[in-house]
């Protein structure tokens, strides 16, 4: 796992919005509520931009913040959502846009592995998870958290938590574009950086009584030529001794296949891709 810190930038406004919603949701323990004035838009350690290609984009909002959420009487809960890599993928940045919570709340994103990959998170693995402050609250925009690069397949999830005060709401919804069913939260457990799996408390936000989709948009890319585990533009045998000296081990770098363990498959990648990278 990996933990880190601070974020960058925003994602430019892509529409205006001056919406009143009244009845996204009302859930026992979720509280959406309706007067919002958002005048809303819308361990790959030395990993280089080089490094990384066919950039590839997970949301399910339409870019409007029509609403926000939180937890009735404040507290610590998590808001999810389930994502397809269809190929081995590299996330490495989130947008969140933020409903009313005080300036510079603390809050974490989570990159999460769905081992069954049945896009339920009961029994998400937390691969990544990074504490980061809110910005721009209650405003509609999104804004983007660089993530330490993190290795993903098939299904996986990008969870944010926070703990709030009462009145505090800053999961940012949008309610117009209907209900993907991608959008889960999870209402009590102990560790922000440690959700769903062994908790019972949670489901897709529609078995809430809410209907619509997170504002959370994942930014994942492909890494070129991943048989070059040192990225010295050559793969090799310092490559296989790299892996070597990582065997056994989960999701990174060194799991060259993007299968569920460093083993003798990802060696035999190596010396399937012997020799100078191309285009490296
Ligand atoms: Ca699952
Ligand atoms: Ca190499
Ligand atoms: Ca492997």
């Amino acid at each position: 796992m990996q933990y880190g810190s601070e974020n960058i930038g925003l994602r430019r406004p892509v529409a205006a919005l001056a919406f009143l919603w009244i009845g996204c949701a009302v859930g026992a323990d979720l509280l959406p509520i309706g007067n919002s004035a958002a005048s809303a838009p819308s361990d790959l350690h030395d990993a280089t931009p080089r490094d990384l290609q066919l950039e590839q984009i997970c949301e399910y909002h339409d870019g409007a913040m029509d609403d926000y959420t939180g937890l009735i009487g404040g507290g610590l809960w998590g808001w999810t959502i389930s994502c397809e890599a269809d190929t081995c993928m590299w996330v490495n940045g989130v947008e969140v846009a933020w409903g009313p919570v005080w300036p510079n709340t603390p809050a974490w994103i989570l990159v999460q592995d769905d081992p069954n990959n049945d896009g339920d998170p009961g029994d998400a693995v937390t691969l990544t998870c990074l504490i980061v402050l809110t910005e721009q609250e209650n405003t509609g925009w999104l804004v983007y958290y660089s993530i330490p690069p993190t290795q993903v397949s098939g299904t996986y999830f990008v969870t944010v938590t926070c703990l709030h005060d009462d009145e505090q709401y800053p999961a940012g919804l949008d309610c117009s574009s209907g209900s993907h069913e991608t959008s889960w939260a999870t209402l009590r457990f102990p560790d922000p950086c440690e959700l769903y799996c062994g908790y019972q408390d949670y489901g897709l936000i529609d078995d809430f009584g809410i209907l619509g989709n997170w504002m959370i948009t994942v930014h994942s890319e492909v890494l070129e030529c991943p048989e070059d585990v040192d990225r010295d533009g050559n793969v090799d045998i310092t490559d296989i001794f790299h892996v070597i000296n990582h065997w056994g081990e989960g999701a990174g770098i060194f799991n060259v296949n993007c299968d569920d363990i460093v083993d003798i498959d990802d060696v035999f990648d190596i010396l399937d891709a012997w020799g100078p990278c191309p285009g490296i």
